[in-house]
C-alpha cells in the first residue's frame, strides 16, 4: 500500500521520498576495489568526486572503505575507520544529500554516522558484525539489508540455491527479523539482492528482473547494485570499465522491474537511464524534474508505503 505521502525512507533526516527512482553514487575510498579501486587517493579527491557526482545527479552517496569483490582480503577495523571517516566528515559539510556508509563493522559504522552519515550499507545483511543492529538502531539510521552468503573470500562456493528468489527472499526477511528484533523501525530498512554476492551470473540476471517480487515480499523498497558488475562481463565480455552503457540498460530495467534505488559509479548515466524507465513504467513524463521526489511531510515512521507500487503497470518483476 502507497500512503498519501508515496513510498519513502525513514533516516534521521526526515524521511527520504522514493516517489521516482533514485541514485546512489559509490565513493570507494579503498585502493583495491575491483572497478575503481584506487582512484581516490586523498579525502579532497573523494570530496570533489562526491560533489561532482551530486552536480550529475546523486541523490545519495556511499562511502565505503573496504573492498568487497571476490577474494578480497578484509582490512582491519582502524585501517576502515582511517579511510572512511574523514571523507564521511568532509562530505557532510559539502554535500546536501543523505550519505551512506558501506561498512559491515559496527565500529566503522558507529563512527561515520557521529561524522554525519545517515545510513548503514551492510554487504553481510547485519551477520558479519554483532553489535551492527544495536548502532543502526540507537542511531535510528537507515540501513541497505543486503543479501549475501558467507564472506567475500568464501560467497561463491556458496551459490548453491533451490530457488534464488525464493531463497533469498527467505534469507532477507530473517535478517529483516534480526534487525527489528534489535530495534531497527521496518521503515527504515531498504533491501538489496545482493548482485554478484554468492551469485552466478545467470542467479543476478534473474534477481534483478525479480525486484518487484521482492519488494513485495519484503513491504520494503529495494536497491539494488549492478554497477560495473562481472555479470554484465560475463554477458558481453566487457571489461569493468567498459560495463557503463551496460550498467546504466540494468539500472533501467532494475527500476521497470520494481527497483526503487540503484547504486553506481557513473552517475549521470544511470540518472538517465532510470529517469526514461520511470517515465515509461509511468506512461508519462513524470510531473517534476526530480521525478517525484520532492519533500515529503508527515512522519517518518509511516513507512508501509514504501515498497514498489503493486499494480502500477512495469512492476511485475521477472514476468
Ligand atoms: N556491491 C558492492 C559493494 N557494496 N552494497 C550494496 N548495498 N549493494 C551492492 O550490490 C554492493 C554494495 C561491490 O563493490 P563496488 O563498491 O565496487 O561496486
Amino acid at each position: 500500500m502507497t500512503g498519501a505521502a508515496g513510498p519513502h525512507w525513514a533516516l534521521p533526516g526526515g524521511a527520504f521520498a522514493l516517489l521516482g527512482p533514485r541514485v546512489m553514487g559509490i565513493l570507494n575510498v579503498t585502493p583495491d576495489s575491483f572497478s575503481d579501486g584506487g582512484e581516490l587517493a586523498s579525502v579532497e579527491d573523494a570530496v570533489a568526486r562526491g560533489r561532482a557526482m551530486v552536480d550529475r545527479g546523486a541523490d545519495l552517496l556511499d562511502v565505503g572503505g573496504e573492498s568487497t569483490r571476490p577474494g578480497a582480503d578484509p582490512v582491519s577495523t582502524e585501517e576502515e575507520l582511517g579511510r572512511v571517516v574523514p571523507v564521511v566528515k568532509a562530505l557532510a559539510r559539502e554535500v546536501s544529500v543523505p550519505l551512506s556508509v558501506d561498512t559491515r563493522r559496527a565500529p566503522v559504522a558507529r563512527a561515520a554516522l557521529e561524522a554525519g552519515a545517515s545510513i548503514v550499507n551492510d554487504v553481510s545483511g547485519l551477520a558479519f558484525d554483532e553489535d551492527m543492529a544495536g548502532v543502526v538502531a540507537r542511531a535510528r539510521a537507515g540501513l541497505v539489508l543486503m543479501h549475501m552468503r558467507g564472506t567475500p573470500r568464501t560467497m561463491m562456493d556458496r551459490t548453491g540455491y533451490d530457488d534464488v528468489v525464493a531463497d533469498v527472499t527467505r534469507e532477507l526477511a530473517l535478517a529483516l527479523d534480526r534487525g527489528t528484533a534489535a530495534g531497527i523501525a521496518p521503515g527504515a530498512v531498504v533491501v538489496d539482492p545482493g548482485l554478484g554476492f554468492a551469485k552466478t551470473p545467470d542467479q543476478s540476471f534473474r534477481l534483478l528482473g525479480a525486484a518487484g517480487e521482492l519488494s513485495r515480499a519484503l513491504g520494503r523498497p529495494v536497491l539494488v547494485g549492478p554497477s560495473r558488475k562481472s555479470f554484465l562481463g560475463a554477458l558481453l565480455g566487457l571489461e569493468p570499465r567498459d560495463r557503463v552503457r551496460a550498467t546504466a540498460v540494468a539500472c533501467a530495467l532494475a527500476v521497470a522491474a520494481g527497483a526503487r534505488i540503484v547504486r553506481v559509479h557513473d552517475v549521470a548515466e544511470a540518472a538517465e537511464a532510470v529517469r526514461i524507465a520511470e517515465a515509461v513504467r509511468l506512461g508519462r513524463i513524470p510531473a517534476d524534474p526530480d521525478s517525484g521526489n520532492g519533500p515529503v511531510s508527515g512522519p517518518a515512521a509511516d513507512l508501509d508505503a514504501a515498497v514498489a507500487p503493486g499494480g502500477a503497470p512495469g512492476h511485475e518483476g521477472g514476468t
